[in-house]
């Protein structure tokens, strides 16, 4: 089953100028060997570099509605390969089959409105100040982008940068994962049969420090993307910065599920089941804290930990399995560090806290579904991001509480409320410091035609998704035409 994959620079699959290949394995078969791919370095970046330079011009001028259409077309083959697809990324990184489905078609949805847009990057008419002269504005690509994305959505965060960028008319250098680098090739296959120039797409595969430095560094890559750690974030955001490149960041989470007295106890069971363990708990959107009113509190966690002790864990292959492997053995062993943390807090470990063993599950990095109660909002456990299957559950008595402990971490992307009070839910709209908010739905969720991304130390301010990341990968030009046939000095001729 195992292939060899190449990485695709200046219009040919290649190998890296070394010769030096990785592995990667399944998170739920350590013996299933998913591919070697090249182990690549700044001589590869540099060669992808300059064939995304060489091919931009012509590909700038391609009209947009033109470039969408091939978007388009990349979206139709991703639905006839969809199945495939979802197959390969389990394999791959581990989260189950419903869940890379629903990943396959986030992509699909992104292909769709990224296609639709290109038949739109609106800019604006504005009056001029002076007779027989109109201004507007219209959108510019920039250069070539530098996509450097995730494991945990192996196709659809590279969607969500890469057709946006292809449509605004940038060319692209993409760096996946190396934890994900076979569902990335494929989409650059789909990109290529869907009438993506040559040149035009670049993927290198390989680590952070070999192929991801020399990226962010290299002075003819003109814009980058990134999604990841917010450590890792902000050194790209200060190396981007000296060399004024425009870079957006969209980086870590420590998402709360607020639980008022007046909720649906059961949808709030339900929501924070799938918002927690969804994707083995590794999304940067996943509920990592669930903040609860006394007056529902055992209710709700009596039910909880019933549901989380049934919980199934497997190859997500097998269809009646619930959660997958953390997706590899360096993560498993930081999300345990983080429970030898809780414990040494003074948290109390309420369920799972160990590996996961026994049968199949040997032969994977399986964590069992955890949850931490008498969490303080000081503790560590209540502050960081430990991307695995990991609640953190703390108690509050009022509204005002429950908001300052939400509020109380340095992460902002997303957030939930589940009340049936009006009020308490538009309070929150207001209140919660993040970028996105729910009300009765889990933190997870996003739809591909919307803004995502958040505040404090979860971005720079950028948004994906939408017609925000058309802002990102265009740059304004305000033009002024003026048909009057004579000299009109602005600020000066106006009539006053
Ligand atoms: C992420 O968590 O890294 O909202 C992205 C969601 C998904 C995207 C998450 N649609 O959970």
């Amino acid at each position: 089953m195992s292939k060899e994959y190449k990485n695709y620079i200046a219009g040919e699959w290649c190998d890296a100028q070394s010769g030096k290949r990785f592995e990667n394995r399944n998170p739920a078969d350590w013996d299933e060997l998913v591919g070697t791919f090249p182990d690549s370095n700044s001589d590869d970046v540099n060669k992808a570099v300059a064939a995304a330079n060489e091919s931009y011009k012509e590909w700038s001028l391609v009209p947009a509605p033109i470039r969408g259409n091939m978007i388009q077309k990349a979206g139709d083959i991703l639905v006839a390969r969809k199945e495939e697809i979802a197959e390969l990324m389990t394999r791959e990184m581990g989260k189950v089959l419903t869940e890379t489905r629903g990943d396959t078609q986030e992509g699909i949805d992104t292909a769709y409105y990224s296609a639709s847009e290109g038949r739109r990057m609106f800019g604006h008419t504005a009056p001029s100040e002076l007779r027989e002269k109109i201004n507007m504005v219209i959108r510019r690509s920039i250069g070539t982008a530098g996509i450097i994305s995730p494991w945990n959505f192996p196709l659809a965060i590279p969607t969500w940068k890469i057709f946006p960028a292809l449509t605004s008319g940038n060319t692209v250098v993409f760096k996946p994962a190396s934890d994900t680098p076979a569902t990335a090739t494929v989409f650059v296959e789909v990109l290529l049969e869907a009438g993506i120039p040559p040149g035009v797409i670049n993927i290198v595969h390989g680590g952070g420090s070999t192929v991801g430095n020399p990226i962010v560094e290299h002075p003819d890559i003109n814009i980058i993307s990134f999604t990841g750690s917010s450590a890792v974030g902000k050194l790209i955001a200060s190396s981007g910065g000296r060399d004024l490149k425009r870079v957006s960041l969209e980086l870590g989470g420590k998402n709360a599920q607020i639980v008022m007295d007046d909720a649906d106890v059961d949808l709030a069971v339900e929501g924070v089941l799938w918002g927690a363990f969804g994707t083995t708990g590794q999304r940067c959107t996943a509920t990592s804290r669930l903040i609860v009113q006394e007056g529902v509190y055992d209710k709700m966690m009596g039910q909880l930990i019933e549901r989380v002790d049934a919980l199934k864990l497997g190859n997500g292959l097998d269809e009646s399995v619930d959660v997958g492997p953390i997706v590899n053995e360096e993560q498993r062993k930081s999300v345990h560090d983080y429970i030898e943390i809780g414990k040494a807090e003074g948290a109390k470990l309420s369920i799972g806290g160990e590996n996961a063993t026994g049968g199949e599950l040997d032969k994977g990095w399986f964590y069992k579904p955890t949850l931490f109660e008498d969490v303080d909002p000081e503790m560590r456990i209540a502050k960081e991001e430990i991307f695995g299957p990991v609640l953190s559950v703390l108690k509050f008595k009022t509204y005002d509480e429950a908001i300052d402990i939400c509020n109380n971490v340095d992460y902002g992307l997303s957030s939930s409320i589940f009340t049936k009070n009006v009020n308490h839910a538009f309070k929150a709209v207001q209140d919660i410091e993040a970028g996105i908010t729910y009300v009765n739905g889990p933190t997870i969720g996003a739809e591909c035609h919307m803004p995502f991304g958040g505040c404090k130390d979860t971005g720079n301010g950028h948004r994906e998704g939408g017609s925000s990341a058309f802002d990102f990968f265009t740059e304004e030009k305000t033009v002024y035409i003026d048909f009057s046939g004579k000299l009109q000095r602005a600020q000066i001729d106006t009539e006053q």
